[in-house]
């Protein structure tokens, strides 16, 4: 299996019509499919606005209208296709939901956001996704013959541990569909994706929607994908655009080599169980 690899991560502009967005989707997928991208990534929310209030109306079983139109779309094209995130009804409960499909267009992985973004700021800012969401239980890798991908959504790449654990578990990539918003997104958003990728010495990417200044809820933007040894090597600025990285397993162990951090752990001081 070749070392190295395309993935496009899509910065696609969503806005309030479901049909019409999923139609734009299945054709940009297929754009970055003809441009070479083996792996492809949705944002967070690719499907409805951001917001608790959104949510429950938004809100679909899987598979549903929007994961049908993934599988096909990853079929159609015959790429690994991760569908961002949608929000998901299950037994009366909604979840912030990554699905991921094979080149045969089957459901390989279901991923729910962990870490519930709770924010409450007194007079300032205030954000409750646990108002609307359950959050998911499990942690999230799959295979795709290229290298191992582990997923996790947005507020969950504050979470050190999550990365770790999927290192330890063979990942190359890790990919975090989200959306940051105006103050978090310069401020936080291309730093934590270089942390996460230095600390466990991987290939990171983190796929927002495009910037909608009317939204109530305005995405910072900046999709990029950052390399092992933490630099950025793609990256949109706000606006809807395909971002494509090159993946290379061969300059992963190469780094990993340089500064042989897999091996020096004090296992007998710390573990990330
Ligand atoms: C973005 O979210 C943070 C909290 O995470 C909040 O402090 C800030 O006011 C928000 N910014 C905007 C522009 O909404
Ligand atoms: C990216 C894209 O095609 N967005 C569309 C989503 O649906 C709304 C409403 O129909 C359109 O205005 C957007 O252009």
């Amino acid at each position: 299996m070749a070392s190295a690899f395309r993935i496009a991560l899509i910065q696609l502009a969503v806005t309030a019509n479901k049909v019409e967005n999923l139609t734009r989707a299945s054709k940009l997928i297929s754009e970055a499919a003809k441009s070479g991208a083996k792996i492809i990534s949705l944002p967070e929310c690719f499907n409805s606005p951001y917001g608790t209030k959104y949510f429950p109306e938004y809100a679909e079983k899987i598979p549903g209208q929007s994961t049908e139109s993934l599988s096909k779309a990853a079929k159609d094209n015959e790429v690994f296709l991760v569908g961002g995130s949608i929000p998901e009804e299950d037994n009366g409960k909604l979840y912030n939901t990554c699905t991921v499909y094979n080149p045969k267009g089957e459901m390989i992985a279901k991923h729910r956001k962990i870490h519930l973004f709770d924010i409450d700021i007194p007079g300032k800012f205030k954000f409750k996704e646990s108002d609307a969401l359950s959050p998911g239980n499990t942690l999230t890798v799959f295979d795709t013959g290229f290298c191992k991908v582990g997923i996790a959504i947005c507020y969950d790449i504050r979470f050190a541990e999550i990365a770790q654990l999927y290192c330890k578990q063979g990942c190359g990539l890790l990919l975090y569909p989200g959306a940051f918003n105006m103050t978090t997104g310069p401020a936080h958003w291309e730093i934590l994706q270089k942390a996460r990728a230095l600390d466990n010495q991987l290939y990171v990417a983190a796929i927002s929607p495009a910037r909608d200044e009317t939204a109530s809820y305005i995405a910072w933007g900046h999709t990029s994908a950052v390399n092992p040894w933490g630099e950025v090597i793609a990256k949109a600025n706000h606006e809807e655009k395909i971002v494509y990285a090159d993946i290379d397993l061969a300059y992963m162990n190469e780094v990993r080599q340089q500064i042989p951090l897999q091996h020096q752990r004090r296992h007998d001081l710390y573990q990330v169980l």
